[in-house]
């Protein structure tokens, strides 16, 4: 395995079906009430798109931290206070398991409040609250109309780019949602941000040069989690990433001819044990003023 000293790992992944998708986006965005922002809680900063963002700037937005049982709670508290204001709620949802459905139509008739008594007010019934679900790849946007809809309408998986194309689904007579297609942006002007997008499973690995990205996640670990490791892989710790990826190796058996190490193998199973939370929940960014 080549090792890149100090050099730019460049990451990049704006296929066809984004740029149209946000096209798309872009045209159903004045039949929608506010935006629904799914973001990853274990990189809160990084899986916030700032294209979307420009695009749905002038609607009230719920932002929702997904996959919260894959971070650590007390960073999660944190980020909530930090990304919340007048204009946008922020709720931290396990998609999985969390009531959902309560929690989303509560949120979402608090940040309508004003508009539904408003129209009350003119005398007007309102009608259901329309909002458009957006987010990076794989984030969970399909699992959550699922849950919420308690309907499975949207397919979903455990890879980036399942959904292609935007589709309507009915909640209850108050709220209608609209699932979209995972997008990323053209250009990651912070080169972490697109390592942290790939760590998490946002990019699709056939891009991405997956032993850079085992490498830097890696040396992240060692800096910010080693218990973590030692706990995950039972051998001693060595400042060295790549030391580390070989001992992971030799441990696990993961050689070929018996002697020589299976990189390929060795790096596919650390980056999805990282993805898959076997070395526990773990935030890989903490708030501050650069990341609103
Ligand atoms: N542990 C955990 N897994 C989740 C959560 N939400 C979603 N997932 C999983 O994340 C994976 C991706 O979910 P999808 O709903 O397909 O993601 P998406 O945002 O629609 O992805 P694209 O359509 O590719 O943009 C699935 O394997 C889900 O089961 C969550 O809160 N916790
Ligand atoms: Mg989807």
């Amino acid at each position: 395995m080549e090792e890149q000293n100090g050099s730019k790992i460049n990451i990049q992944w704006f296929p066809g079906h984004m740029t149209k998708a946000k096209r798309e986006m872009q045209e159903k965005l004045k039949m929608v009430d506010f935006v629904i922002e799914l973001r990853d809680a274990r990189i809160p900063n990084a899986s916030r798109n700032p294209m979307l963002d420009e695009l749905c700037k002038q609607k009230p937005r719920l932002i929702i931290l997904s996959k919260r049982d894959k971070a650590q709670a007390s960073y999660t508290k944190q980020w909530i206070a930090h990304l919340s204001n007048e204009t946008t709620k922020v709720l931290a949802l396990d998609i999985l398991k969390d009531s959902v459905t309560q929690m989303v139509v509560d949120a979402s008739q608090q940040l309508m409040k004003a508009k539904i008594e408003r129209m009350i007010r003119r005398g007007i019934r309102p009608r259901a609250m329309r909002a458009m679900v957006v987010g990076v790849p794989n984030v969970g946007k399909s699992t959550f109309i699922n849950r919420i809809s308690k309907k499975k309408i949207a397919t979903t998986g455990d890879r980036p780019g399942v959904t292609k194309a935007l589709q309507w689904s009915r909640v209850n007579k108050d709220l209608e949602l609209l699932d979209t297609p995972g997008v990323l942006w053209p250009k990651f002007e912070d080169e972490q941000v697109g390592l942290l997008l790939a760590v998490t499973g946002a990019i699709r690995d056939e891009v991405l040069p997956i032993d850079e990205i085992a490498l830097w996640a890696m040396r992240w670990l060692l800096e910010n989690h080693s218990e973590a490791l030692t706990k995950r892989y039972d051998i001693p710790l060595k400042s060295d990433p790549h030391a580390m990826l070989e001992a992971i190796a030799w441990k696990r058996g993961f050689l070929k001819n018996g002697q020589e190490v299976d990189w390929k193998r060795t790096i596919e199973t650390f980056l999805r044990e990282i993805r898959d939370d076997r070395l526990g929940s773990i935030t890989w960014e903490i708030p501050d003023e650069n990341s609103k």
